[in-house]
This record gives structure tokens, sequence and C-alpha cells, in this order.
């Protein structure tokens, strides 16, 4: 039943604008509103997050009109729409980025001057949603904004995880893990909405059986249900449209039988319920490894059955039929996290739709698409038969179904037995497991990688027998970041310095920014251009001094890395190369070496203890480096701790050289390669993943590239690759590698950094001693072109100039074109 009064003040939302202003006298009458009647302050007990809750729900209120009137423009135009399944969001602080998309920035920063108070201290309140372990949640974030910005019909389902990513503190130079308690204040941004929420069941067995009209059936008796109830953030495009972000979180089901005579019954069922909550508690921390427990499978299960029950009923609620399903939905499964939604929607719509077998896998295998993000082996998910088996095991006979009319397939078409296990969506190697890609790959209508080099590579290795099979299967969509964030929002000095020249146009297209090439040797425009970056270095000095302790002068070459900490990722390949640095000083030998702050952040997984190791490495060599008189006006060294959105954001700004030296073939496209890039660093960088397409783009003249190709890496290893050689052979290897285990490291304890010795010495299976003298050479031109400033400069504003394909506006078309078959819909302001 409609409510006559309401439905006529929703339109007026979008007709009479005065409804919720943008002017300053707007923004600071609804700001004080806020204040005093949402939170009840009296001025005198305000604290800081009071004014930034307040401002923050003046701002979610404008957020959430564009979202509605966007809903209401998509659902006139009839319009096919995505579903984002990712188990993971990194979307930032939302504050200022939804000022920037509002374009209130300036109007909200005087409306609070007005009450003297600093819209940057304000900002600086906000506690970031941690949802995401890096790349592959913050690449959703980024997609997000895009598809908004575009005006694509779309929704992001996640999970509402209770913890997000550890906060990482350096104790002693090593991380340790606190808890993330980011709804501690309470969140501003969200909505919840428990009338939206759904049943999801787990455990217990099946029963087949046929009824009156003899039809076959099954149906599950499961041993626990658990509810899902819907969180629902805006997410704004730039200027107009709006989108929600919307997350899951379990809790017990109502019918929980509270009344309870006796005692022992009461707290059991409270067990049940604080058991049932467990499932969104806490986001596993495994960057690329798989972490095989049951909570986390439970975690994937809970939120794509929520998610896949709400799009049904979403559907059915527009009066369409179900049959019609995979005409008005594509969903995007980022990376296998999400695929057991192939199984789940197969359940839904033959157990609780009542369709037919063939009806329901053509509907399932038209709606979802697979990203691939790795083709590191220890990533690939795989789900032990008998786990599945025992929490899902309705799934488990559908993936054997789906499996043996596939493998029958492929009889038909002639593959032989040994092709057949490979493809199997069972591994039986050992435990019999689920092979999650091949599941995902099977279900959808289309599967892409990430940048050009890993498409290819996904298919020619690691999905092969697939993309022989269905070569029309397969595409790529080269990552993309959301410039207006990663510049716009985060450099405002560099976006100000770039719209005086070239105007604003490049906020929604970014390729505008060719038009700065012309500048690039301009002198004045340099010396501007250099000014800018100078005021971001010195502002994170002030971050470095605060949060490492360490002092650092704004003119040296700031090089740095900032990523999880893997070792294919090869961190400690750098710390190599400073550590033949520090040693040539110490010989008097440095005087051709660039007075150099050597930057690291990122986490590592809490028990990979390599990554922690490698850490300890450089919280060592900072150490040695930064109390040593006679190197440290030369050389500084500093381990940022606790790395997320909010301090990237105040690194990427900041950056001289960009540090992309992962062993080709293994990082599959990277994307604080293209935000330092944006950003105005160069890059040192191997041919891997997107950098292969940066490289294209500025030009071979302007990136340092060093390396073995991924061609040459797999002829070293196929070749019988002996790290030992190296040792023995280069003595600089020798002598850098001997340092480790000097005891001039560390507590003095030589056997501290003895496991990474061993690994480089026997194994290195990231080939780090192979690309070490060509990376130290590339190093050498490094130096070589900082003290000679003009030319850097040009070759700055080159990149920059030519990072317009790096959007994640450029990505979402793509999606659009070669996936989604979705147009976007021109919304009306
Ligand atoms: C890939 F497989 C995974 C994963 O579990 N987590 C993750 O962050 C990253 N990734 C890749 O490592 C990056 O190369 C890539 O740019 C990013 O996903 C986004 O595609």
């Amino acid at each position: 039943e409609h409510n006559r009064s309401i439905e006529k003040y929703f339109s007026s939302i979008g007709e009479n604008a005065s409804e919720i202003g943008r002017s300053k006298a707007d923004i600071k009458k609804d700001f004080l509103h806020k204040l005093f009647y949402h939170l009840g302050r009296v001025p005198a007990l305000t604290t800081d997050n009071d004014l930034y809750t307040a401002l923050a729900l003046t701002v979610r209120d404008r957020a959430l009109r564009q979202f509605v009137r966007s809903t209401e423009q998509f659902a006139e135009k009839d319009a096919r729409g995505v579903a984002y399944f990712s188990a993971e969001f990194l979307p930032g602080p939302h504050l200022g980025n939804n000022l920037l998309n509002l374009e209130i920035m300036e109007e909200t920063r005087q409306a609070l001057a007005e009450l003297d108070l600093d819209l940057d201290h304000i900002l600086e309140q906000e506690v970031e949603p941690g949802l995401g372990n890096g790349g592959l949640g913050r690449l959703a974030s980024c997609y997000m904004n895009s598809m908004a910005t575009l005006g694509i019909p779309a929704i992001g389902y996640g999970i509402r995880y209770e913890f997000g990513i550890f906060k990482q503190e350096i104790r002693e130079g090593w991380q340790s893990e606190a808890t993330d308690k980011w709804l501690h204040y309470g969140n501003p941004w969200e909505v919840m909405r428990p009338e939206i929420s759904y049943e999801v069941k787990f455990g217990g067995r099946t029963e087949a059986g046929t009824s009156k009209e003899g039809k076959y059936f099954v149906e599950w008796h499961p041993e626990s249900v658990i509810k899902g109830t819907a969180y629902d953030t805006p997410i704004l495009g730039y200027q107009s449209n709006g989108i929600i972000m919307r997350l899951w979180k379990a809790e017990a089901v109502e019918s929980f039988d509270f009344s309870i005579y006796n005692m022992g019954d009461y707290y059991r069922a409270v067990e049940k319920k604080l058991r049932s909550e467990n499932i969104t508690k806490v986001l596993y921390p495994n960057d690329e490894n798989l972490s095989g427990k049951e909570l986390r499978l439970k975690q994937q299960y809970f939120f794509v059955s929520c998610s896949l029950q709400d799009m049904i009923h979403l559907h059915l609620l527009q009066g369409r039929r179900l049959n019609e399903f995979h005409e008005k939905f594509s969903v995007q499964l980022n990376d296998t996290h999400p695929s057991i939604a192939v199984a789940e929607l197969m359940r839904l719509l033959l157990d609780e739709h009542d369709m037919e077998w063939d009806d329901a896998w053509h509907i399932t295998s038209h709606t979802f698409a697979y990203t691939n993000h790795t083709l590191l082996p220890e990533a690939l998910e795989k789900w032990s038969i008998s786990l599945l088996g025992r929490i899902l095991p309705r799934h488990l006979e559908l993936i054997y179904e789906i499996n043996s009319r596939f493998l029958e397939e492929l009889r038909e078409k002639g593959l032989n037995g040994e092709q057949i296990a490979r493809m199997s969506l069972i591994d039986d190697h050992g435990e019999q497991a689920v092979r999650m890609a091949h599941l995902a790959t099977v279900g959808s209508y289309k599967v892409n990688g990430v940048s050009a080099l890993h498409s290819r590579l996904l298919k020619t290795q690691v999905l092969n027998d697939f993309a022989k099979l269905w070569p029309e299967k397969f595409t790529n969509v080269t990552n993309g970041v959301a410039h207006r964030r990663f510049l716009a929002l985060s450099n405002p000095r560099l976006a100000s310095l770039i719209t005086e020249k070239i105007g604003d146009q490049w906020l929604t297209d970014l390729t505008s920014f060719r038009e700065l090439e012309k500048y690039a040797g301009d002198p004045a425009f340099q010396q501007q251009w250099r000014k800018v970056k100078l005021e971001n270095k010195k502002e994170l000095c002030k971050l470095l001094a605060e949060r490492a302790g360490v002092e650092v002068d704004p003119a040296m070459l700031f090089d740095v890395q900032v990523k999880r900490i893997h070792e294919y990722k090869r961190q400690h390949l750098k710390v190599l190369h400073i550590i033949d640095l520090y040693l040539r000083i110490k010989d008097g030998k440095g005087e051709d070496i660039a007075a150099s702050a050597f930057i690291f952040a990122g986490k590592a997984a809490p028990g990979y203890f390599m990554a922690k190791l490698i850490i300890r490495l450089i919280t060592a060599v900072a150490d040695l480096i930064n109390n040593d008189e006679e190197v440290n006006r030369k050389l500084k060294v500093v381990f940022l701790p606790n790395f997320n959105v909010k301090q990237a954001q105040r690194v990427y700004p900041a950056a001289d050289l960009s540090e992309q030296i992962s062993m080709a073939g293994k990082e599959a496209s990277g994307t604080g390669n293209m935000k330092f890039a944006l950003n105005g660093a160069l890059t040192i960088g191997t041919l891997d993943g997107a950098n292969v397409e940066i490289m294209e783009e500025v030009g071979e003249e302007n990136f340092f590239l060093f390396g073995q190709t991924t061609e040459e890496v797999q002829e070293t290893k196929r070749k019988g690759y002996r790290p030992y050689e190296f040792y023995e052979e280069n003595s600089n290897i020798r002598r850098v590698l001997d340092f480790l285990v000097s005891g001039a490291l560390g507590e003095g304890d030589p056997e501290l950094f003895r496991p990474l010795f061993n690994n480089l010495v026997q194994q290195d299976q990231y080939q780090l001693l192979k690309d070490f003298r060509s990376y130290c050479e590339k190093k050498e031109e490094v130096f070589k072109l900082w003290a000679n400033e003009s030319e850097w400069d040009r070759r700055s504003i080159l990149n920059v100039a030519r990072m317009g394909k790096f959007s994640s506006d450029r990505s979402i078309r793509d999606y659009c074109e070669n996936i989604w078959n979705v147009e976007p819909v021109r919304l009306r302001d």
C-alpha cells in the first residue's frame, strides 16, 4: 500500500532543491541541527567525534538523496543492472570523498569556518572501514565510484565485518596486530535495513522425494539457520549519481526460543545466538593465500545467499518472471570468494522456485561473470569435499551434478582422460576438493583477468584447457583507479595546478590529461610542478616523524614501496639494494648516490612468517642506517606502520619513485603502480601486470625498466635455477647476503635473518638474485636523472599526462561493453 503524501514528498526531493540545500548557509544550519538534535550535544561537551558525526550525517542526507533519485531513474528506465559480489571492500574515508563528489567541499569548509571549526581537522577524525586486505578490496571500491559516476544501475554486495583488517603496530621492530574496532564510535554512513533480511541455512542433510505430480525434488533439512540483515552505505559518483553498497550482518533468527524455562537451555540459546553472529565478526587477513577455515566458507556462502535472495526478491517485486533473471542482472564475481553463488543460484531456482535443471542452468550460466585476480597457486581457492559436504550438503550435490554434466560434455567433445581430470571441478589429488576457479569458470559466461599480461597468462596457463574449449568466454579488463579519490581529493595542490592549465574536464575524462604534454618542457610549469611535490613531501615528513619517529629531509629522493608484504612482491630486493648502498658509503664510494629516503609500508598476513621477517629486516636496516651519522645524511629508511587508504592518500602524492618490482608473471595487475604515476612519480619496475601497459602509455624512455620478462623467468626456472651460483660468483651479492647474517642487524643476533638468507641462497623462488644486478644498474640511472631536475620533472609531467587509460572509469566502460552489456543511464540532475 502506497502512502500518497509520502510519494508526493519523494518526488519533490528531486524537484525542490531547497529541501536539502548545497549552500554554505544550508550546510551550516543542517550541521548544527544534527549536532543538537541528532546527537543531543550541548556546546561545552562537544567532542571532535561529535563534530565529525554531525557533519557526516549532514553529508549522508545529501548522499542518500542522490541514491534515491538515481534508483528512481534506473527503475523508470527498466535498465539492466549489475551486482558486484565481493567479500572485500576498502572504501577509504567517506567524508572527504562525498564532499568532493557532491561538489560542496568549499561551501562546507566555509560553513565550518564561520563556526570556528576546521574542516581538515574534522576529516582527520574518520576511522575508515577496513573491510578488505589490499588491492582486490580497493579495486572493488574504485569500481563502485566509477559505476556511480557513469550511471550504471549497480549494487555492491558484501560482508559487514565487525572487525576489519587488523591494525598494524610495530613493536621492537616486529609487526604486531591489534583488533580494528572501526564501529566503536558508530558508523554514520550506513543505514540499517531491519526489514531487508534473509535466512541462510547451514549443515544438516538433504532428502530426495517425488511429489504427487511425479516431480523429483530435494529438501534440505539444515542443522542451523542464520539471519542476514542489510546495511546500506551510499556510494557517490562524481556530480550526481549514487549507488549503494549493501553489506550483510549475521544474526540469530528471531524464532529462537528465548522464553525458556530452565537456565541451562537459556544459556544454550544465548550461545547459539553468539555463534550466529560470529559469521560476520572478522575479516580473514590472508591476502592471496587460502585460509581453508570453516568460518571463511560460511562467510562466503552467507553473503552470497543473502545477496541472491535479495536480487530474486527485487526481481519478483518488480513483477518480472524468474526466467528472465539473467536478462535483468549481471553478477560480477570478484575472484572466487563468492563463487559458491553458482551452486546457490541453482539451488534457489531448482529447490525454492521449482525450476527444471536446464532452465536453471541456462539462467545461472548467463548471469555470472568471473574476474580472476591471481595466478599464484597458493591463492587458488579449494574447499575440501568433507568440509563442503558438512556445511553445504545440498551445494555439494549440485556441484557433483554440474560436474558430471560438464565432464560428459567434454567426453562428447572427445577430450582424453587426462584433460578431463585436469578440468574437473573436483581435484582428486590427496584430499578431494572442489576447485572454485573451475566452478566459477564453468558457471560464468565471461572470465577476465585484470591486465593484458595476466589475462594472457590466465588463458595460456592456469585456465588453458578452458580457454581452448571456450575461447570466446575469455577476455581482459585492465584495472583502473578512482582518479577522483587518488588525485582530486588526495593531491589538491597538483589537481589545482593541472586544472589551472587545462581546465577541469579531467574529473570525468582522464584522457584529457594529454593536454599537459605540451607543458612538459616548460621551465615555469616544471617549477610549479616541483613546488607542489615538495609541499606534499613536507606533509608526508610530518606523518613519518609522528608515526615512525624518523626525521626525513623533504629534499631527498622519496623512493617508495607500499603494498602488502609478500615474497613475490620482493620488498627484500629493495632492502638488499639499500644494504649495498650502505656498504658503498661505508667504503667511501658513495659519491654518485642520490640522497634518498626509502619508504616502506604494508601489512603482512599474521601467519606468514617470511613476510613478517621482511618487516623485521626493514626496521633493522632502518635502525642501523638512521642512527649512523656517516650515512644518515645520505640515506634514510622508514617503515610507516598501518598502511591503509587514509595513509595511502598521503603517500602517493609525495613519492618521487614508485617501486613495482615483483617477479614477472606474478603480479596480476597492481593498482598502486597507477596511483603513483598519476601523482607524478616515475616508476622503476619489471614487465609485470599492468606495468607493461603503463610503460606502453608513458613511453619506455620515461620508465625505469629492469629484470627478466615472464618468459625469461620461466626459462630460468626450466633450466634449473641455482641461486647459490650468484652468491658465489657475484661479490656484491655475497657481501650483501653475508651482511644479513653478520650480526650487524637486529639485536646483534646473526641467526635472526638466517631463514631469509637460506631461502635466497637455496631456493629464491622469486629470483631476486637473478634480477639483482639489473635492478642496481637501473638505480644508478635513477640517481643520475635525479641530479637533472628539469629532465626529471619533464618525465614526471609526461607520466601524468599519459595516465588517461588508468582511470577506473575506463575499466568500468570496458566491463559494460565486453561483459555486462549494460548501458550507462544518463541521469537528470
Ligand atoms: C589478488 F588474488 C588476489 C587477492 O587475493 N588479493 C589481492 O589483492 C590483487 N589481489 C592482485 O595481487 C593485484 O595484482 C591486483 O592489482 C589486485 O588484486 C586487483 O585486481
